[in-house]
């Protein structure tokens, strides 16, 4: 009888704060930062309300201050899951579901889609970025700047008129380039106009700083993503050099 109830007794009591602890990590605190979560196969797209910015794979934060995650699907189940941040969530499509971030210190945090959501489950990563106060809003300044023009006679500029030759734009917002008229509410591809500030791409499963991996994606991105939505485009080996040049030109 001891040994029973001695533990039903401690067992219980702990239950209680671990449950109110559960709960207060999915509600947002009313003075949280604000940021919209979008599922989709296979990556992860953020949009900031009050700067009217979008973003896709990494999230940036800023440190020392509750941010609430408001959550939403556009095809499947996923879930955001950020081990050393919080705990799982779900992204339901047609339902909202929030969670709650809060960085102690600066740095890369990494994460990973915790519901099986298709082919390419295994290639949906995703990083947040936490930086200082300061530097979060010189960020979103940066962000919501329209895209740089490249120089005329650049291979940046002859990527540029393969861009939008090949109507990457039809999946692609690059603002001050795109159609007025389009936005990522409809267009399926992330938003690409700031696309060299980000340290990685296809949901975060390849690197800008490694060499050949963009021109890897262009060439034939289901090889690396079974299943992704864009298509291979049948791009000569000319043309993905420009278009290299001009993506990186996007800072
Ligand atoms: C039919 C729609 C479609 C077309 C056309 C298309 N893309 Fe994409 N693109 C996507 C989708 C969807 C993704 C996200 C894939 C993923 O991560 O699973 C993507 C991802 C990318 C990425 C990685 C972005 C990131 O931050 O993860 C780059 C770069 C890119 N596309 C460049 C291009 C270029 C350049 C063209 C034109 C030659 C092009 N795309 C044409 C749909 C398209
Ligand atoms: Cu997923």
């Amino acid at each position: 009888m001891v040994w029973t109830v001695i533990p039903v007794i401690i067992l219980a009591a702990i239950s209680v704060p671990t449950v109110q602890r559960v709960f207060k990590y999915t509600e947002c605190a009313p003075d949280a930062y604000h940021v919209d979560v979008i599922g989709h196969q296979w990556w992860f797209e953020y949009y900031y309300p009050e700067a009217d910015v979008w973003t896709a794979n990494e999230l940036v934060i800023p440190t020392n201050q509750e941010v609430c995650l408001t959550m939403e699907s556009e095809d499947v189940l996923h879930n955001f899951w950020i081990p050393k941040l919080n705990g799982k969530r779900y992204l339901v499509p047609g339902q909202e579901t929030t969670l709650l971030m809060l960085a102690d210190d600066e740095g890369e945090y990494f994460g990973h889609c915790a519901e099986f959501c298709g082919l390419s489950h295994a290639r949906m990563r995703m990083r947040v970025i936490a930086v200082s106060p300061a530097d979060f809003d010189q960020w979103l300044v940066d962000q919501a700047k329209p895209a740089v023009m490249p120089a005329e006679g650049t291979l940046a500029a002859e990527g540029l008129d393969v861009f939008n030759a090949q109507a990457c734009a039809s999946c692609h917002l690059v603002r001050g380039v795109s159609a007025d008229t389009a936005s990522n509410e409809t267009l399926i591809g992330p938003e690409l106009t700031h696309f060299n500030s980000r340290g990685s791409f296809a949901g975060s499963t390849l690197e800008h700083e490694n060499p050949g991996e963009l021109a890897m994606w262009l060439e034939d991105p289901p090889t690396w993503k079974p299943g992704s939505f864009m298509p291979n485009l049948n791009l000569t080996a000319e043309q993905i050099e420009a278009l290299e040049a001009y993506l990186r030109s996007l800072d």
